[in-house]
This record gives structure tokens, sequence and C-alpha cells, in this order.
């Protein structure tokens, strides 16, 4: 049995026992309450549901299992996922552990690239990643054992489809970069790197320490954040049903596709590219004020800005930044985005629409990729994807193991409505 395996035996059955007595005790206590505007707002700020390996404070930002985001960026990304799993880093023997597992996973199926050859050229990087996961389906182990199982190995078999998705995701993600933007043939897994570093070797960007550094950099900053964004709310939504891990965080991932969550990053580093080509390079403030107004003019969103749930300054934008203004302080596509971190807020304040003009993670991000090399920015939420798996699947392990009850929130009609509050 692997070390994080066995941690996770240890944990789970005093971890159901405290639930199950707080439930008990405490059942029918009120914890949130929902208005109209919630109902049609996206049930924003409803506290319905538990997530246990982060939370998102309004004015501090991710919180992995109480320790602050900004405190864990030299991490190793396979730190963080022990991390969000146990509740401790894990000590050097249990990441060599959990690194060697991971690796021993690596071999993507030969019928994947089968599938992803056979999709439309111009298929979306994302479309081609969420197929490629969902494909692999049919190797569930949650799903093969389930008629046999009870209900209190459901997590081990959760743990066994998450650690095959991980273990194989870098390499599955960087044949579909190298197949989608005809970079050649597949590069293998090189088994003596840690995950972050391998993935930039797997995509065949330039293997230096600081990219190294940059990959392992982004891949701790989007592991998680919290239960609620529709990424992990959708994993979870679909993992209630007992569809397993494929199921579930293929249809995550296809929600974290959309321009208002995880696309926001490709959107962001768009609209900077625009910027300096429109201007023959970094812009002026005055320059860069108005084509933020002419966004919002035309009915736009600034990508990269705003946040459901932030009201400060994205402390992972606040990394990518202090990463950028030490290794890339000179790099056009770096200065426009500082200078938007200048200008956006001043005009969405103006605007006065946005609850929270400060950026968000994607707003940083972009900037940092391009200036290694990865120049495909509709590539993005993949890497964003590769990352943010860790932090569904642990969601879904944790729900396995807890028992967490399906999904099914009740869902009332507008005449209701108008009855409810004598409208
Ligand atoms: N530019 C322009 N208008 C904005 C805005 C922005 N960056 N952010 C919010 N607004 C607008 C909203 O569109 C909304 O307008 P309407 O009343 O006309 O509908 C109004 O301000 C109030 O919105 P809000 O309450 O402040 O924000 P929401 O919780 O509704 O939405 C979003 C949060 C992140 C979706 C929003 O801020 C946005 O669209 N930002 C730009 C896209 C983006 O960066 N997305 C990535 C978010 C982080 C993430 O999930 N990454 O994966």
């Amino acid at each position: 049995m692997s070390s994080l395996k066995e941690k996770l035996a240890q944990q789970i059955p005093g971890l159901r026992e405290e639930i199950k007595a707080l439930v008990k005790e405490y059942g029918d206590r009120v914890i949130s309450e929902v208005t109209v505007k919630q109902a049609y707002g996206g049930m924003r700020g409803v506290k319905g549901m538990v997530c246990d390996t982060s939370v998102v404070e309004p004015d501090k930002g991710l919180i992995i299992r109480g320790i602050p985001i900004l405190e864990l960026t030299e991490k190793l990304p396979e730190e963080i996922l022990f991390l969000l799993l146990t509740g401790d880093l894990p000590t050097e023997e249990e990441l060599k552990s959990l690194q060697q597992d991971l690796s021993s996973r690596a071999e993507v199926p030969g019928y994947v690239w089968d599938v992803l050859a056979a999709m439309p050229k111009d298929s979306h990087p994302m479309a081609m990643l969420d197929t490629g996961i969902l494909v692999m389906q049919r190797e569930s182990v949650f799903a093969a054992r389930y008629s046999e199982m009870a209900k209190t190995e459901y997590w081990d078999a959760a743990l066994e489809d998450a650690l095959n998705i991980l273990g194989r995701i870098t390499g599955l993600a960087a044949g579909v970069y190298r197949m989608r933007y005809e970079k050649g043939s597949r590069i293998p897994p090189e088994p003596s790197l840690d995950w972050g570093a391998n993935y930039v070797h797997m995509l065949g960007l330039e293997e230096t320490d600081e990219t190294y550094s940059m990959m392992r950099l982004y891949l701790v900053l989007h592991s998680d954040h919290e239960g609620g964004n529709v990424s992990a709310n959708t994993c979870h939504t679909v993992g209630s049903a007992l569809s397993d891990a494929y199921y579930a965080v293929s249809a995550g991932l296809n929600g974290l596709a959309g321009p208002l969550h995880g696309l926001a990053n490709q959107e962001c580093l768009g609209f900077v590219l625009k910027v300096i080509e429109r201007f023959g390079g970094v812009p002026t403030e005055k320059q860069l004020t108005d084509m933020c107004w002419e966004l919002l003019n035309s009915g736009q969103v600034i990508p990269g800005y705003g946040h459901a749930v932030l009201r400060v300054v994205d402390p992972r934008f606040t990394a990518f930044h202090n990463f950028g203004k030490k290794h890339c302080a000179d790099d056009d596509t770096f200065k426009t985005v500082d200078l938007l971190f200048q200008v956006a807020p001043k005009v969405l304040k103006e605007h006065g629409k946005a609850k929270n003009p400060w950026p968000n993670v994607d707003a940083g991000s972009g900037a940092l990729l391009y200036h290694y090399g990865l120049k495909e920015f509709p590539y993005y939420t993949v890497l964003f994807s590769v990352s943010r798996a860790m932090g569904m699947l642990s969601q879904l392990i944790i729900n396995r193991a807890l028992g967490t009850a399906i999904t099914r929130p009740k869902s009332v009609s507008t005449a209701w409505i108008k009855q409810q509050v004598g409208a």
C-alpha cells in the first residue's frame, strides 16, 4: 500500500465519525438562507455544500488546508496533492512514494491517441483533453468494482481512478499540445523528473530550471479553489451520482472551458497581445485605458479581472506577478500585463459594475507561459485543467470516503417565487 493510501486509510474512519456526530447533534441548525436575488444569481453566497480541501476568503484568497497559498509557492504540485487529500504536507518519503506511484501510472493508452487523431484538426485543445479523459472511462476501477464493493471501499477505488488520471494527465495534455499544434511526435515521460518538470519535458518546451519553476508554480497555484466554483461544483454533482472519476472530472473540466471561468486566461492574453499589436509594443497608460473602455462599451468584460468571491487582488495573481518581476520584467507581454494591473482596476471602479475590480489568477498566468515559449494561448486552459484536476479529484475522494449524498437542491418556478414574496 502506498503511504498516501495508508495515511488516508488511517484518517477516514475518524473523519466519518466526526461528520456523523456533527450531523446528528447539529443537523437542524441553519447555516444559510437564500434570497430571491441569489436564486436568480447563480446561488452566489449560498452555503449549501461542504469542501474541506480549501477555502477562499473574500479578503485573503485561497487557503489550502489552513495554509495561505502564498506560503506554498515553493512547494511541488505533488506536495500540494498530498496536502489537499490528507491535510498534511508529505514527508520526504511520502513525497517520493507518491511521485513513484504517479510515474508508474504515466502511460497513456494507445486508443486515446487514435480517438484524438480522429477529431477535427481545429478542435479546441480543451475538447481534446476532456475527450481523452472520458474515453479512458472504460478503465475505471470504481466502475469495475462498483457492483461488488462495500460503500466503505468507495474511496479506495476512487483514489485508484484519481491516481491513474493524474499519472496520465500530463502526458495526455502534452500529447494534445503536440498533436493540435503540429509540434512533431509525442515525447515520452522522463521518470527521473518531478510531475511539473516532466510536463515541461513532454510539451517540448526549453528545459531550464526557470521553466521548471514556472510550471511547478503554475500547477500549484491552480490546484484548487474550494467547492462552489463551476468546475468543482460540476465535478461534485456528477460524482455524487457515483459516476466515476473519469465522468466527473471531464464534466468539471468542461465547465472550466468557459470564458467566465478557466478560459479567461486565454481571453486575457488574447487581449494583451491585441493591445501590443495595435500599438506596436507596450502601450501608454492612456492608450490602455482607452482600450479597456472600448471593451466595456462594446458590452464585453475585461478578462482576468473580477471574481465571484474574492474582493482583493488574488494572491495567485500576486505570486505570478512576483515571479514575472523577478524573471521577465523586460518582456513586452509581461510589461503590458503589469500596466493592465495599474489601469484595469481604476477603469472598473469608474465603470461601477464589477464588485471586485482586482485581477484574478487568469490575469497573470498567460504572460509567463508566453515568455517561456508556450505561445498557443487557446491551450492555456489545458494547463489550468492539469492542475485543477488535483483539487477536483481530492474533493471527489473525500466525498466518496464520507459517503456524501447525491446532490439534489430544490428548484422552484418563477410563479412559486412570486407567490412566496407576494409579488
Ligand atoms: N469586466 C467587466 N464587467 C465585469 C467584470 C469585468 N472583469 N467583472 C464583473 N463585471 C460585471 C458583471 O458582468 C456584472 O454585470 P451585469 O450586472 O451587467 O451582469 C457586474 O459586473 C456584477 O458582477 P460581479 O457580481 O462583480 O461578478 P460575478 O460574480 O457576477 O462574476 C466573474 C464573476 C469572474 C464571472 C466576472 O467578474 C467576470 O466576468 N470577469 C471576467 C472574466 C474572468 O476573469 N473570469 C475568470 C474568473 C476566475 C476564474 O474562475 N478562473 O477560472
